[in-house]
């Protein structure tokens, strides 16, 4: 009661003012306030985006309910402490056979070739990027067995401290190009903390490739720090060097080199870019976005159906199965 009395003055308040002050500056007023906020050290440093408060609790809330349980149901069944905490990113090697990821970056070939309607050329990044729709049912199902394998999935648990559900999966071939864009500039998803994403790598991930290029924890505070945040496509850059030289920062980005069946673990948060394969090459990755559960991820799906994976993009705003849609940012454009 007390809180919907403090709603219907905050808005009376906001109407008498109507007549001097327009709303469009309260409003902008109150986002450049919420941005330097969310800006700030103490609530980036604490999060590692800038998502707003309420969504940053709910899932920092339910991540901890999840391990709890996780703990009280396994009692000190030992998680290694997961290197995605500082690191950004981790490979996980073997986790799908070999040639059955070739086969399948074949069959990518394929789709392309007779331009399947399940090849689709996003907008802005067409030049860049061909993505497979629905790879579970395009490609197949047994795309799921990388989660089965002890390495992805004791790498998961580590990081999440117990169970994980996937929210979604994508599959895209990455070109060579000149021109880049949207995720091939420096840039932080900006998604709620407790979360990841897995490459699946159907083919060979190299500097010649264009293996994604991440930055550590400490690189990337780092950088926030001295202003450059890579949230919104016009504050993204496509180098880093000036701004390091600029500002006495290291300039340090490092990536995986993976083979076909490897995974990449990484936390989308930590700034990273895709990089262009070079002129003749290509590299064909299977995406994972994963959220806290408080039970494994097959008994989820068994729950849910396979159909909920292929909404793709963004994440729900609350962490909990069914509890929200899915917000409107897009996964990687
Ligand atoms: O494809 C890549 O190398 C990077 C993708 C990316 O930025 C993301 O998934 O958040
Ligand atoms: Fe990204």
């Amino acid at each position: 009661m007390l809180r919907h009395k403090r709603t219907q003055e905050t808005l009376c308040a906001a109407n008498r003012c109507a007549y001097s002050v327009p709303m469009s500056f309260l409003s902008n007023t109150l986002d450049s306030v919420l941005k330097r906020i969310r800006r700030h050290p103490l609530y980036y440093g604490r999060y590692n985006n800038t998502l707003p408060f309420k969504e940053n609790r709910a899932f920092v809330r339910y991540a901890k309910a999840c391990a709890t349980s996780y703990a009280s149901e396994h009692g000190d069944q030992h998680l290694p402490p997961s290197p995605l905490l500082t690191n950004g990113g981790q490979l996980v090697q073997g986790i799908f056979p070999a040639e059955k990821a070739l086969a399948y970056s074949r069959k990518i070939d394929d789709l392309i070739a007779r331009n399947d309607p399940c090849v689709d050329r996003p907008k802005k990044v067409e030049h860049l990027t061909a993505l497979i729709k629905d790879p579970l049912h395009s490609l197949g199902m047994d795309l799921l067995d990388a989660l089965k394998s002890p390495v992805a999935d004791q790498a998961l648990r580590s990081f999440f401290r117990g169970y994980y559900r996937v929210k979604w999966v994508v599959c895209y071939r990455s070109l060579p190009a000149q021109q880049v864009t949207s995720s091939w500039l420096w840039h932080s998803d900006s998604f709620p903390p407790h979360t990841c994403k897995m490459f699946l790598h159907l083919s060979e991930s190299t500097a010649d490739s264009g293996a994604m290029e991440l930055m550590t924890l400490e690189d990337t505070m780092a950088y926030r720090r001295a202003g450059y945040f890579g949230q919104f496509a016009d504050e993204r850059y496509a180098g880093l060097e000036d701004f390091a030289k600029a500002h006495k920062l290291p300039y340090r980005p490092f990536h995986f080199d993976a083979k076909p069946g490897d995974g990449t673990i990484f936390d989308m948060n930590f700034f990273h870019r895709a990089v262009p394969p070079r002129p003749g090459h290509f590299r064909d990755v299977v995406q994972f976005y994963f959220l806290p559960s408080s039970i494994p991820w097959e008994k989820q799906l068994e729950l849910d159906g396979v159909a909920n994976l292929t909404s793709q993009g963004g994440y729900p705003k609350d962490p909990r199965p069914g509890a929200s849609q899915t917000s409107s940012q897009s996964t990687m454009m």
